[in-house]
């Protein structure tokens, strides 16, 4: 096997997966990959200086667009820097495409400079298509099913072949997915929808609204957009739920972020049944628990059982609260233009917002990396969700969750996007550990060790990139905004977030 055939192998591999976008993050190992993509035709190449922000921008392009995308990186840790994009493409359910250049197999155990055991370096959370080195007479690859990240290790030995031909990946032969169908008939009483692609949530849409059911959805749902399923979409988020007795629970899309949905696990006798991509039923427990694929949403019979399973309505009072966290989240929604794309970060943001949302703009799409809950990569994962979308596209992020991920912007240079805009809700540490109920109890000194409290701003980070700044307190400076990439800080009043939070959570007297 020579150096150039097992080269135009690896590609041919991309090309046969149905890649056609590539996150490369070069170092010499990997350097014989790059230059073969650089020649290679149908394929678009981002490039990045670290593996991290790469793996996760490939992620958000793939839960924007629905294709495989790859990430090509050298040896070492380097390779590892991808594992949490991974677990997060693993729980999604996505097919990202791991290709890592490695030394020779002999070097395999020695502690030799940038020689890891790479074989296999994801465990569980990628299936292993291949290890190949040039001394193997032939390159098999392993079966591999599904939408589920995938691992191409190739060892390279110096010299490093630099002047190989790439391939043409428009010409490539794409297995056909095989059409999947799959029918049922089940009853249920309760619909929860969470983080849906805009094109399911249509699908989901003709469903629920002949089904009648009360749904209790999340902003990622996608669905309040839809006017036929405004009677049964119910308003004041995980809150509605509090008094809930369902019989049967109908959840469609990702896991829901609320603690209704952790408490399930105790409720045995409540039967839930997923409808989901991503095959995980989000539930420990086994017992009155089915997962479905996504296909069951067509041709399948559900009915609504019953009509009384506990659901309340709630209104959240929030213009008492002027500049709470809360209400900026509506205030936001308030002003973010009609076909804008919103990525919500995964601690208080994503569940904020979906007690503050009555209605978007129309067209307005929400997305979140919910597969892990993981706060890294967030900023990436909005860059690649946002690569493609001409429209606005926000992201309202943490800042703990934006420390993660400073490097990300560095990819913004090429995407040739004039309307990002970066909100970052600065509440001076992670202050969802104090609206944690388990967590009462903590000290005010371990409180700061845990929360990270600071007193950064984000002014410096937006310089860096060439990004410019906002700091608010007032919505209005967000309305028509520049056509150029922009951090815009806020700081919500802790005062008025915390009197908010002690207001909603009064008691519940169930209305007559
Ligand atoms: C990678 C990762 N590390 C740690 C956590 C645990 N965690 C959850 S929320 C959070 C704090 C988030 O802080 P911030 O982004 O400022 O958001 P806020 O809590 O203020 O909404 C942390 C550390 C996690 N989910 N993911």
């Amino acid at each position: 096997m020579t150096q150039e055939q097992l080269i135009r192998q690896a590609l041919s591999a991309l090309a046969h997966f149905g890649v056609r976008e590539v996150c490369v993050a070069a170092g010499a190992r990997n350097a014989p990959l790059i230059a073969a993509l650089l020649t290679s035709k149908g394929i678009r190449i981002w490039n990045f200086f670290e593996e991290r922000s790469a793996a996760f921008f490939a992620l958000g392009r793939m839960m924007a667009d629905r294709k495989p995308v790859a990430v090509v990186t050298t040896s070492g840790t380097a390779a590892a820097e991808c594992l949490p994009a991974v677990i997060e493409a693993h729980y999604q359910g996505l097919p990202l495409f791991v290709l890592t250049a490695d030394r020779p197999k002999s070097y395999r155990g020695s502690g030799a400079p940038q020689a890891i055991e790479q074989h296999h370096l994801f465990g569980v959370y990628a299936q292993t298509l291949g290890d190949w080195d040039v001394t193997d007479e032939s390159l098999s690859m392993y079966q591999t099913t599904g939408d589920r990240p995938r691992h191409l290790n190739v060892c390279l030995d110096e010299p490093l072949e630099t002047n190989v031909i790439g391939v043409d990946f428009s010409r490539a032969q794409t297995p056909e997915a095989e059409p999947r169908s799959h029918t049922c008939t089940l009853d249920c009483d309760l619909v929860l929808a969470s983080g849906m692609h805009p094109a399911d949530a249509k699908e989901a849409a003709q469903l629920l609204a002949t089904l009648g059911a009360p749904i209790v959805a999340e902003a990622t749902s996608n669905l309040h957009g839809f006017r036929e399923l405004q009677p049964l979409l119910t308003p004041g988020g995980e809150r509605s739920l509090q008094s809930a007795r369902p019989a049967h629970v109908l959840r469609l899309g990702a896991v829901p972020s609320w603690r209704w949905w952790r408490d399930l696990e105790s409720q045995p006798k409540i039967k839930v049944t997923n409808i989901t991509h991503s095959g995980f039923s989000g539930l420990a427990r086994k017992e009155n628990v089915q997962t479905l694929p996504w296909e069951s949403v067509r041709g399948s019979q559900f009915v609504v059982r019953g009509s009384e399973c506990g659901i309340l309505r709630f209104e959240p009072d929030l213009g008492k609260f002027e500049q709470s966290e809360p209400n900026w989240m509506r205030k936001l929604i308030e002003v973010i233009p009609a076909g804008s794309r919103v990525f919500l970060g995964n601690s208080l943001p994503i569940r904020e917002l979906n007690l503050a949302l009555k209605s978007a703009r129309p067209g307005v799409e929400f997305f979140a990396s919910r597969g892990a809950n993981g706060i890294d990569g967030l900023v990436s994962t909005f860059l690649g969700v946002s690569a493609t979308h001409r429209e606005e596209c926000w992201l309202i992020v943490g800042d703990l969750s934006t420390l993660y991920d400073l490097a990300a912007p560095w990819i913004i240079a090429q995407m040739n996007h004039p309307k990002l805009r970066i909100v970052v809700i600065n509440n001076g540490g992670g202050k969802i550990f104090s609206r944690v109920n388990s967590l009462r109890a903590l000290s005010e000194k371990s409180l700061t060790v845990i929360e990270n409290r600071h007193e950064l701003s984000f002014e410096p980070w937006a310089q860096l990139w060439g990004m410019e700044y906002v700091r608010t307190d007032d919505v209005n400076d967000l309305v028509d905004l520049l056509h150029v990439p922009i951090v815009i800080e806020i700081r919500p009043d802790p005062l008025q977030t915390e009197a908010f939070w002690k207001d909603w959570q009064r008691p519940v007297i169930r209305p007559r």
